[in-house]
């Protein structure tokens, strides 16, 4: 047999191995080889059972995603399981790695299922908008009962072996190390097995209580989605009594509808996005790095703290340093506090939390940072601050260690001025809570040196850190787009808009919440003068008395003790006074209005950093607004989504309001360009 699948004959067992690198995705070439080796197997007498295993680093990973969209290559999935599960020889699934989506729906046509201890089986088609669409939704109930079919198929996450075990969706559990061996012996204890155990002749017990439990506890996640309420769908069609043959036409039609949405276009287009932020261009992929075995923090607040734990949590000791002892203590307390109340979900174990604590070492001594081999200065946001303490780590710092700022927004390359070392200057920018938060902009200084850059991406990485490299620039990737959104969002309120018609909008739209929920989230007075005399806007006029956001328990809305928020009278009366100094009148604003001048302002920012080459490509910036801001992955980011409703429209509303059109924007909606493609 050519291809990725190969059969081996070991006496009577016959065993089926796919290796397609570089997780065993069940293209067609795979689909073909697989339905070639079974009837391989059923074709000769001596042959009394099979095996099904995989090469490399996982058994199939599913299906294969880049072939979606493409011209349809027999077999397909659903037919491969099914000829799995109608074979009269018994056929056992060998398990490692992450058997997902398609591979899981493989192992479920198999008879029986071994799997070594380490393996996961899972269902992520809902994060690619999908839904299993091989069967899964139909097999899973059947063999494992409704509501860890709900959990597997409407959240997507994967279960370990042994929970695997305990549901029936596996049978036996291998040897770490002896996988093969015992997958072969198990099939040969079943060799001869006549009434081999088939899922689709099993009936699933309906459970309507765990279904209305499960909708009511999820509603919140699965806001705006579709594809979690076609895979409940599709669950509760497994047990209300129909045939198997009328759940698989079932699931098939939900599949169908799902996939030719632009909700499943998008959740896989960041799916491959983010992927490819992790991609440097212009710098082999080979590059060799610099070894990060000991960080160094500078400042033990919020951010400080929160980036500490980013590379305690990855097994990586940390040195961070404060100027007070008192700030010291403090920042400490705080990473073990959080450490603690993560123990306290179960998500850690006491030994898990000692031993990162027993990895921080605290300390005034800022020469304690000579030997870091990585050093991120989290200090506030001034530039002479900044200079001092890198001329400071120049002179300490041994050859070879990264300097690195969590500046949200000044100039990386000006502080490469206070070194004598700029090429091993750079930007890492996370996002608060910077131990919770995914996404890490990384800024590539003029000087940044190429292997100082690879490495800050390969160690984003590690720390389980999405990473978009960024260029210096005003606000860089994110905070750069989210300024003309603020911007906008301001102005409308001057106009006849409310803070809260403008946020229902935003969080309608998809957004956690919107502009002005987010600056009491963030504080009012971020970045405000601090002085109350002077008075320019109607956030001065906020901050002035004490307007701060939740902090105080008013901002642009007033705040119970559970920090609900209320819209405030006297934000209204504020807003008033400005407007009636401006002269402006007051007047009705639709909700398309607030999408153009807030949403599409955005793009057209997106555009002009395309331009000036501030992002590698428009997918980078989908990624930073899904992993840093929570713009809803169901419509792929900001430049995703602006492809989908069409540039045209983005260029024909932004001149409706008199704002210039980004040149990249215009010349793309004049020839039927698109960002992403
Ligand atoms: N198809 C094609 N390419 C894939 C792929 C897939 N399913 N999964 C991963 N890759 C590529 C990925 O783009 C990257 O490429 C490389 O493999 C390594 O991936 C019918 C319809 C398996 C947990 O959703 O969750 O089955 O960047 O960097 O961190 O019902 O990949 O190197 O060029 O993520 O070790 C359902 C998706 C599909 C699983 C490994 N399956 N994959 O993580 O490596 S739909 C999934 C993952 C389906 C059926 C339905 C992860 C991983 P490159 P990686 P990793």
């Amino acid at each position: 047999m050519t291809g990725p699948i190969t059969t081996e004959r070991h006496d009577d067992v016959l065993v089926i191995i796919s290796n397609n690198p570089p997780v065993n995705a069940l293209g067609a070439a795979v689909r073909q080889g697989l339905e070639a080796g079974i009837k391989e197997g059923l074709a000769d007498d001596s042959i009394k059972a099979m095996v099904i295993r995989c090469e490399g680093r996982t058994f199939f990973a599913g299906a294969d995603i880049t072939e979606f969209g493409k011209p349809f290559v027999e077999p397909g999935l659903p037919a491969v399981v099914d000829q799995i599960e109608a074979s009269t020889k018994p056929v056992i699934a060998a398990i490692h790695g992450t058997a997902l989506g398609g591979g899981c729906e493989v192992t479920l046509g198999c008879h029986y299922r071994i799997a070594v201890p380490s393996a996961k089986i899972g269902t992520p088609e809902v994060k690619l908008g999908l839904l299993p669409g091989a069967g899964g939704t139909q097999r899973i109930p059947r063999i494992a009962g409704v509501p860890l079919a709900l959990e597997m198929t409407a959240k997507g996450d994967p279960i370990s072996a042994k929970k695997a075990l305990e549901a029936g969706l596996i049978d036996k559990i291998a040897g770490e190390d002896s996988l093969i061996e015992d997958a072969i012996a198990f099939a040969r204890e079943k060799a001869g097995t006549t009434d081999l155990p088939r899922a689709s002749k099993k009936t699933a017990q309906a459970d309507p209580e765990a279904v209305a439990a499960f909708k009511k506890e999820n509603a919140r996640k699965f806001r705006g989605f579709d594809a979690p309420a076609a895979n409940i769908a599709c669950v509760e069609k497994a047990s209300d009594g129909s045939s198997f043959e009328n759940g698989i036409a079932f699931e098939r039609q939900e599949f169908m509808k799902l996939m030719m949405g632009t909700q499943s276009a998008a959740q896989r287009h960041i799916f491959f996005a983010e992927r490819q932020a992790a991609k440097i261009d212009g710098i082999a992929s080979d590059i060799a790095l610099r070894p990060i075995n000991k960080v160094g923090v500078i400042g033990a607040g919020t951010m400080g703290g929160g980036i500490s734990m980013n590379f305690l949590s990855a097994g990586i000791p940390v040195t961070i340093v404060e100027m007070a002892q008192e700030a010291l203590d403090r920042g400490a307390g705080v990473i073990r506090k959080n450490y603690e109340a993560s123990a306290a979900k179960g998500r850690l174990k006491p030994e898990q939390v000692e031993a990162a604590m027993g990895a921080l070492t605290p300390t005034l001594d800022f020469s304690a940072l000579a030997d870091c081999d990585l050093i991120i200065e989290a200090v506030y946001e001034n530039m002479d601050v900044k200079k001092e303490i890198f001329a400071k780590l120049d002179s300490i710092c041994k050859p070879g260690a990264i300097l690195a700022s969590n500046t949200s927004y000044l100039d990386v390359d000006e502080i490469a001025t206070a070194t004598q070392r700029p090429q091993d200057v750079v930007g890492m920018h996370f996002f608060s809570p910077a131990n919770v938060m995914k996404l890490l902009e990384v800024v590539r200084g003029a000087k940044t040196a190429d292997d100082v850059l690879a490495t800050v991406m390969a160690l984003s990485k590690k720390i389980k850190k999405v990473a978009v490299v960024a260029g210096v620039c005003d606000g860089f990737i994110g905070n750069r787009m989210l300024k003309p959104r603020q911007v906008e969002a301001m102005k409308l309120l001057m106009e006849g808009a409310t803070p809260e018609q403008i946020d229902k909008v935003h969080v309608a739209f998809g957004m956690p919440m919107g502009p002005f929920q987010m600056s009491d989230l963030a504080g009012v007075d971020i970045g405000w003068h601090r002085d109350p005399n002077r008075i320019e806007s109607i956030r001065d006029a906020l901050a002035a008395e004490g307007r701060w956001g939740q902090k105080t328990q008013k901002g642009f809305y007033d705040y119970d003790e559970k920090r609900n928020p209320t819209p405030s009278p006297r934000v209204a009366e504020i807003i008033e006074n400005f407007r009636s100094k401006s002269n402006l009148q007051k007047r009705e604003i639709s909700d398309e209005e607030i999408i153009e001048k807030t949403l599409y302002t955005m793009v057209n920012e997106g555009a002009l950093i395309l331009e000036e080459k501030m992002a590698q490509r428009a997918s980078d910036i989908d990624v930073v607004w899904i992993y840093g801001y929570g713009w809803p992955v169901y419509r792929g980011g900001p430049m995703f989504w602006a492809d989908t409703e069409g540039l045209p429209k983005i260029v024909a509303g932004l001149e409706k309001h008199g704002f210039k059109v980004a040149e990249l924007l215009k010349s793309k909606a004049e020839s039927g360009g698109k960002f992403n493609r």
